[in-house]
């Protein structure tokens, strides 16, 4: 088969003094980093949606990149042509995993059959293409926020037929999930919000949406789908308000209604960002909670206020990602690349600088973050400080034995306490800086 992308060679990994723009500076696959080759520590995959049907369209702009990969139609021999673009691509970047939406795969058909019909198809013609290349499915979604009949959401439409839709399409979505031997399934409720509350029923509405997640548990368990189901947080955009805001309010959602043992958290940088977190927030609170499963690995812009989806060069935060990650002994899942080229960057070769770039901005945030832990500092100072519940009316108070009563008597007899100690957040920063520029 005729190469797709002829002019690119396979990128390899050169070291950090490489002037060689299509080779890893920093993403060196098999070196080990704390006892694990790099390539296990930072599962990458490729995004279909933005890697292979997102052409650069804006709301104020037509399309300026070319990703009809030979075939003019948006038809079957295109979907086919991007499964061969795609598979090419990772081969090429040495990417192992990838995401899809059900719509991301072929074009939608009218009546819903046809479209069930199509999957089938390019599922198998995707399948066949796995096992030749060893190349695996992350995880699978539905679209459930793109066609017109999601204008009210999905599960959290006013619609009970918009509703069946949106379970047709979560069940078809699941069957390709196991057929492709994905290891996750995500929802991220694009629609699943409101614009104004003079017209919605917040709590029908997210009853609703847990409702269609249990159908989804159900049904996939059912079909032998043992992987993790995710929620996607995210504040807004496209709806005003949506409920899946960020990390905390996704896991008081997921224990309220029993679904904690079947989902984790997928985290997206650029939503935390939204949500008025830091990515390092999200992370740390769904780890905390036992529920960090795996990554959209992207960046925001401080100075849009919106999902810019940009391919990640901010080395600090990717350090305080990885710093999370290895913390929480790494993610069920992988890191994600929901992420797509600046529109004025519309060739090829630009979407292979844009994933060296994100590559390597991990790759370097995992060597940071495992030397943050080696230095130790910042690791025995958060011990320290709370040293204080190690013995004595603070060991009590952890292991539940202290009443009220006796905490207030002992603070009756303290009088007055010192100063909690210094949070030293000056020293700790340029203790972080210090790892990262030597
Ligand atoms: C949108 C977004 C989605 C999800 C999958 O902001 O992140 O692409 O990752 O539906
Ligand atoms: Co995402």
């Amino acid at each position: 088969m005729a190469e797709i992308f002829p002019e690119i060679p396979q990128i390899r990994y050169e070291g950090p003094g490489s002037r060689n723009p299509l080779a890893f500076k920093y993403y060196d696959p098999e070196r080990i980093v704390r006892g694990k080759r790099m390539a296990e520590h930072l599962p990458f995959a490729m995004a279909w949606w933005h890697s292979l049907c997102n052409a650069g369209r804006d709301m104020f702009g037509d399309e300026t990149a070319d990703k009809s990969f030979g075939v003019p139609q948006k038809d079957m021999a295109r979907a086919r042509a991007k499964v061969d673009a795609g598979f090419e691509f990772m081969q090429k970047l040495g990417i192992r995993y990838f995401c899809f939406h059900d719509v991301d795969l072929v074009p939608e058909a009218d009546d819903i059959n046809e479209t069930n019909r199509r999957l089938d198809e390019i599922s198998d013609y995707l399948l066949a293409k796995m096992e030749e290349t060893g190349i695996r499915c992350l995880w699978g979604t539905a679209n459930m926020f793109g066609n017109p009949r999601f204008v009210n959401g999905a599960a959290s439409s006013n619609s009970a037929d918009v509703f069946c839709f949106a379970a047709a399409q979560v069940k078809k979505a699941l069957d390709l999930t196991v057929k492709l031997g994905g290891g996750g399934y995500v929802f991220w409720g694009g629609r699943e919000g409101y614009e104004t509350l003079l017209n919605t029923d917040v709590k029908f509405e997210q009853e609703n949406i847990a409702r269609l997640m249990r159908m989804a548990v159900d049904y996939g368990r059912g079909i032998g789908f043992t992987g993790d189901f995710y929620i996607e947080p995210k504040p807004k955009e496209p709806m005003k308000h949506q409920y899946d805001y960020d990390a905390a309010t996704a896991i008081g959602f997921l224990r309220q209604h029993g679904l904690e043992g079947d989902f984790k958290l997928n985290i997206e940088a650029n939503h935390a960002t939204l949500a008025g977190h830091t990515f390092q927030h999200d992370l740390r609170v769904s780890a905390a909670n036992g529920m960090l499963g795996s990554i959209d690995a992207n960046q925001g812009d401080d100075l849009l206020g919106w999902d810019t989806d940009e391919f990640p060069f901010n080395v600090y935060e990717a350090t305080l990602c990885m710093y999370e990650v290895l913390k929480a002994g790494g993610l069920s899942g992988g890191f994600n690349f929901d992420a797509k080229t600046r529109r004025p960057s519309y060739t090829p070769e630009d979407m292979f600088y844009a994933f060296i770039l994100g590559m390597d901005t991990f790759a370097l945030g995992l060597v940071k973050a495992a030397a943050i832990l080696e230095d130790g500092r910042i690791d025995s100072f958060l011990k320290e400080r709370y040293a204080s519940y190690r013995a004595g009316i603070g060991a009590r108070i952890r292991s539940g034995e202290a009443t009220l009563d006796e905490c207030a008597a002992y603070a009756q007899r303290l009088k007055k306490p010192e100063l909690p100690g210094s949070g030293r957040q000056e020293y700790l920063e340029s203790v972080v800086n210090s790892v990262l520029f030597g």
